[in-house]
């Protein structure tokens, strides 16, 4: 088998991630808010550095469940990476 590209390993290193916070109550297929939360913080410390408080957490986690449904699943985490995504490429061009 040919070596996996950057992008693949990416790709699956984003599934990988999911699945290991989700994978910590019973349910693999969705993050609970409370894994929701052990995730962005441990995942983007930098970005909760400002926003030490958990209630800010407790908002962006409740940010991601777009449906409502109490739970993200990996389409509502995959809109959260794109948006981090997008910031970054919208701060690094600004340090141009
Ligand atoms: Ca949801």
């Amino acid at each position: 088998m040919a070596q996996k590209t950057r992008l693949q390993n990416c790709i699956e290193d984003l599934s990988a991630i999911f699945k290991k916070y989700a994978s910590e109550d019973g349910d693999s297929e969705t993050l609970s808010k409370a894994e929701a939360k052990k995730l962005l913080l441990n995942e983007m410390p930098e970005l909760l550095e400002k926003t030490s408080d958990m209630d800010k957490v407790k908002e962006i986690a409740d940010d991601l469940d777009m449906d409502g449904d109490g739970k993200i699943d990996f389409i509502e985490f995959m809109t959260m990476v794109m948006t981090l995504g997008f910031m970054c490429h919208l701060m690094d061009q600004e340090e141009k």
